[in-house]
């Protein structure tokens, strides 16, 4: 019987949780970066057997690498972007020389994941993470007063965005910012408003069709390589799943996906499935998208969001708010078997709970509640193997 290979993301020797906090959790995988290595330069063999050595020591292997950051100029297909791509191909040959095999990366512009509220309390105390679209509206025309922004948004919107404002001190305001800018745990850059709005600039002549054929251009690139090597590469989608900011989306669904498939048919050219940020839009059904895109899936990420009409969402526990966990724990079960294959998977974001709260901790990645999601997981999956198979 094929089960996940329960693995944890892991921020580096400076993350509060431990590689022996991760292997009391059950984990055996680890999910890591080079994050000190600037973005866009050659992960090299001496680094990547240091970290090796270190995850090793505690009888842990690195399952996956997440992620190897993709340069902003690649995106846009600037500047010395024909570099960083060399450069990004010899990132990948040096990981598979030293065995790790599965490279997840994203293509989202300027932000990798955003939320409004980093500590939103939940009933029973606990902590989760917010998407708030008020606050969101309210940081993008008052505080960034991001030029023509208000085209993006019904004149109800604006109102609610204004009067969201007006509830919030000085503080409030600073911490809205940073949390939208400051980058997130994991992100590849971290802002002052001013550089963010020149970010954002750079994507004026770049619309989602641009985006994807540079994406595109990316894989033609590396997948070759990937194959050549061995390497499985998986994107990550959209988080959230639509524009924001007026940047351009274009990993938001399961036919973006497709597209890409189609045009680099390549095996290594293969996707992250993260229930958490599919599971935004209704209209992903995501047991399906596993059932079409399955063969494809190197990776995944298993977390829940409750979402509601405004387009506000918050994290979940692992098991609860909209994404059915059951259905789509049963597909991928169906799927190791078919492929005979341990796909690894991570509980991914956590509620902030129990001694954590009391801790300075990585927003979404503290320790308890991650345990506690990979607990039910394994659970769920176990349950559900033995009784169908
Ligand atoms: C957030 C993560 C993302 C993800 C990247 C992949 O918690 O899921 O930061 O690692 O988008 O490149």
């Amino acid at each position: 019987m094929k089960l996940f290979e329960q693995t944890w993301r892991w921020y580096g020797p400076k993350d509060p949780v431990s590689l022996w906090d991760i292997k009391q959790a059950g984990a055996t995988g680890i999910v890591t970066a080079l994050h000190h290595v600037k973005n866009g330069e050659v992960w090299t063999v001496e680094e990547i057997n240091k970290r090796i050595a270190e995850i090793e020591a505690t009888g842990l292997t690195w399952s996956v690498v997440e992620s190897i950051p993709v340069h902003e100029h690649i995106k846009t297909q600037e500047g010395e972007y024909k570099k960083y791509i060399e450069n990004y191909k010899q990132s990948i040959r040096n990981l598979a020389s030293c065995g790790v095999k599965i490279v997840t990366y994203n293509f989202m512009p300027v932000l990798d994941w955003t939320r409004t509220d980093l500590a939103y309390t939940m009933p029973d105390g606990s902590k989760a993470l917010r998407f708030e679209r008020a606050a969101f509206i309210a940081f993008d025309l008052f505080l960034l007063k991001r030029p023509n922004a208000e085209k993006d948004y019904s004149a109800k919107e604006i109102e609610k965005a204004k009067a969201r404002l007006d509830t919030m001190s000085e503080d409030d305001k600073k911490l809205l910012v940073r949390n939208m800018i400051a980058g997130l745990p994991g992100a590849e850059e971290s802002f002052t408003l001013e550089e963010f709005q020149k970010q954002l600039d750079r994507y004026q002549n770049v619309d989602a069709e641009k985006l994807r054929s540079n994406l595109i251009y990316f894989l033609s690139e590396i997948a070759p390589v990937a194959d050549e090597v061995g390497v499985k590469l998986a994107i990550h989608p959209d988080d959230p799943p639509y524009s924001i900011l007026g940047l351009p989306r274009i990993m938001s669904t399961e036919a973006d996906f497709l597209k890409l498939i189609e045009a680099a048919p390549n095996a290594s050219n293969g996707l992250c499935y993260c229930t958490g940020s599919f599971g935004v839009i209704p209209e992903n059904n995501l047991p399906q998208m596993l059932k079409n895109m399955g063969d494809r899936v190197y990776f995944v990420h298993f977390r829940s969001t409750r979402r509601d009409e405004e387009g506000n969402f918050y994290e979940a526990n692992h098991l609860e708010g909209d994404v059915d966990m059951y259905a789509v724990m049963k597909e991928l079960v169906l799927i190791q078997q078919r492929r005979g294959v341990s796909i690894p998977l991570r509980p991914d974001h956590g509620h902030q709970m129990v001694d954590d709260l009391h801790k300075k901790t990585n927003p979404g990645y503290s320790c308890i509640g991650r345990l506690r999601g990979l607990a039910e997981l394994r659970g769920l999956e176990m349950g559900i193997a033995k009784s169908i198979l």
